[in-house]
Formats: C-alpha cells, structure tokens, sequence
C-alpha cells in the first residue's frame, strides 16, 4: 500500500486503492475542494457507475460539462477516475463535473465514416491483446491492435488465447514473434488452464489491466478464471455458431481483491486506428530501423537504389506482407489526419 496516500492523516480507504488510485491522480484530486473521488467502473448509454471509497453509485455528467465537450473522447469512460458530488447513492444518482487527466488511453476511431474517437478504456497499466491460436488468427488484425497498444501509453502484452484448439503452435508462434518487437507473449489455454500462472506477473494491487480483442477469442472466460468466479458471461454455443455475437455488451472494471484492477470489453468487429503515426512507427520499429540505412532520406522502399528495407527483403529478412501492411496502416493514417485538419478548421472557423 502507498502510505503517502492520506487525507487529513485518515488513511485513503482501502476500496480506492484497490480500484487503482496512485498519488499522482490523488494529488489532482486535493486541489479540488468539491465533490468526492471515485472510478467509472461501467458505462450504460449516457449513465455511469461509480465506485467511489462509500458505494458504487450511478451518475451523469453535469449541464456544464456537456457544454465543454468537443468530441466524444471529452465523456468519461471506464476506467477513468472523476469528481462526483457524492459517495453514496441515499440521494439519487450523482453528478459528474470533472474527469481527471488520464494516464493512459486506449481508443480507435469510431466505426464507419465518422471521425470521432471512441475510447475503450482508460487508465490502464497493461493491455492484453487477446487473439486466439484457432480461427481468429489473423497477423495483419494483430498489428493495428498492437499499433493502438504503442499509441495507448499502456503496456501491450500479446495473449494468445484457446492454445488447445491449435496443432501448429510452432507456426503461429514464429509468426507473432517476427511483428511483436519487445512484447511479452503469452500462449494459453483457459480450458485446460495451461499458462494461466504467467498472468500472475502482471497482477498488482493498483495496476489495472485492459483486455481488447475479437469476439468468442476467451477474453470474458479468462477474466472468470482470473477472478476466480464465473461474473462474467461467455458463450457456450458451439465454436462454428458464435460469428457475430457479441456475450459482453459493455465495458466493465473488476477488481481482483489485493492484486489489481481488470476491465472486460466487448469483441471488436473493425478495428479503425487513429491519425497517429507514433503508434504506427513503434509497431513497425524494425522497418524504421532500415529505413535509417537507405541510401536516400525520403527513401519510399520502391525502386529506390540502396535500399535497406528491399535488400531486407530480398534477403529474407523481412516480409513483403509486413511492409505492405506498414504503407497500409500510414496512408490510413495520413488520409485521416488530413481529413481531421479540415474538421479542426471548420470548428475553429465556428468559434470565431
Ligand atoms: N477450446 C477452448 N475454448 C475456449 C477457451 N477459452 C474460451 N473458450 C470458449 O470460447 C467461447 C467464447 O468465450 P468468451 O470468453 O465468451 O469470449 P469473449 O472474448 O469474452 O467474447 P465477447 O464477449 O463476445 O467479446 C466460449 O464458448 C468459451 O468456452 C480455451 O482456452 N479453449
Ligand atoms: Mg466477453
Ligand atoms: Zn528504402
């Protein structure tokens, strides 16, 4: 426990470090005089429950702050920790008047044409990658969730999930470890409980975990093996039935009593990534690596004479697959921050 945590020389109550309170979010919270601290643990349409040191409570967000939104990220989401104007629900839902600055933000943008971010959640210390061995497979889907894991600000970790399903681990195995540079990889099987005590290392009091991944990969049911009840619902159709359905609706924290925090989110159908190139370029480190060897700076990897990231190529260091995917995810990228600059200019041309 972090005995710096006090208020007025009372101990913190012991509920809000277990919800993952540190001192730095603690310390945004003592500069405001009103209202009380608590977690978003789920979100409803427009409603939010609240764990605060008292009760979990319902809330909204107040008049004001509704007016200061600009985007849909400006909501709260789970995992964020906000200003509410009470602890316990004897009076009614709450109000929410602020959310305090996030540490870490998992988010894409909203599916179809729009270019609103959606965030999945928040304030999170790890996020699990869940793609299993089986039918879900997939390298290319595992480089955009890595790239949202980089431009998060969290820690993504790789869960290949439903091991026992899988007669070529070997494979699959090569694959993931010639794209994840520097990610930890766990390969497990919730029905046989085989590597399950490798999560174990990530669990802490005070860290919170995010799980992201497809539907039906086993997210929920390792959750369930984590918590070491059944909260949450899993499909029990058969494997071949399941396409297109969703068994978790919404995004829900849990907290694993002294050893963290865990937040379970519904399957991802389209997995859009935002304007940020960042996250892009630290999920393709080795291809920017070689392209600091080109012979030309704005080397293109085309035709260009000495080029590192062809001759990496051509020597089978590195895969077509894997740079095409890179050029990919960049054009994705540039059409969007291009697309965003219009919409900024056009609300600032509202503004004046
Ligand atoms: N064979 C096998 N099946 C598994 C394993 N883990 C989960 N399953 C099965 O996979 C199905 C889907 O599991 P869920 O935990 O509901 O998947 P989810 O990722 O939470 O899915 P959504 O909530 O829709 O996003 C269930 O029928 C589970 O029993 C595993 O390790 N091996
Ligand atoms: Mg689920
Ligand atoms: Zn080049």
């Amino acid at each position: 426990m972090c005995p710096k945590l006090k208020t007025g020389g009372n101990k913190l109550k012991e509920k809000l470090l277990n919800l993952g309170l540190n001192e730095e979010i603690y310390n945004e919270y003592r500069n405001d005089s009103e209202g009380h601290i608590g977690r978003v643990i789920a979100e409803y349409k427009g409603l939010y429950k609240i764990a605060t040191e008292e009760d979990d409570i319902l809330a909204k967000v107040s008049g004001k702050y509704i007016k200061g939104v600009v985007d849909t990220k400006d909501f709260p989401a789970v995992g964020d920790w906000v200003l509410v104007d009470r602890k316990s629900n004897k009076n009614g839902d709450g109000i929410i008047s602020k959310v305090f600055p996030r540490k870490s933000v998992v988010s894409r943008k909203v599916a179809g044409k729009r270019l609103d971010t959606q965030i999945i959640a928040s304030n999170i210390d790890y996020l699990f990658i869940c793609m299993s061995a089986n039918n879900d497979f997939n390298l290319r889907r595992l480089e955009r969730y890595i790239t949202i894991g980089w431009d998060s600000g969290a820690i993504p970790v790789i869960i290949i999930t439903k091991i026992d399903l899988c007669e070529n681990l070997a494979n699959i195995k090569n694959e993931i470890e010639s794209i994840s540079y520097g990610i930890d990889i766990l390969y497990v099987s919730a029905l046989e409980n085989e590597g399950i005590e490798k999560i174990d290392k990530y669990l802490f009091k005070g860290k919170t975990i995010g799980f992201i991944g497809s539907s039906g990969v086993g997210k929920s049911t390792l959750i369930n093996l984590l918590l070491g009840e059944n909260i949450q619902s899993v499909n029990n159709v058969r494997e071949n039935d399941q396409r297109g359905r969703h068994t978790t609706t919404h995004r829900e924290l849990f907290v694993i009593k002294e050893k963290g925090v865990i937040i379970d989110t519904p399957g991802m159908r389209e997995i859009q990534l935002l304007d940020n190139i960042n996250g892009i370029n630290d999920s393709f480190s080795e291809i920017i690596a070689l392209s600091k060897k080109c012979k030309f700076n704005d080397c293109k990897h085309n035709t260009e004479p000495g080029c590192a990231v062809r001759e990496a190529i051509d020597s089978g260091n590195l895969t077509i697959d894997r740079l095409n995917s890179y050029n990919k995810l960049i054009r994705e990228a540039l059409y969007l921050e291009k697309k965003n600059s219009i919409k900024e200019k056009k609300v600032k041309r509202k503004q004046v």
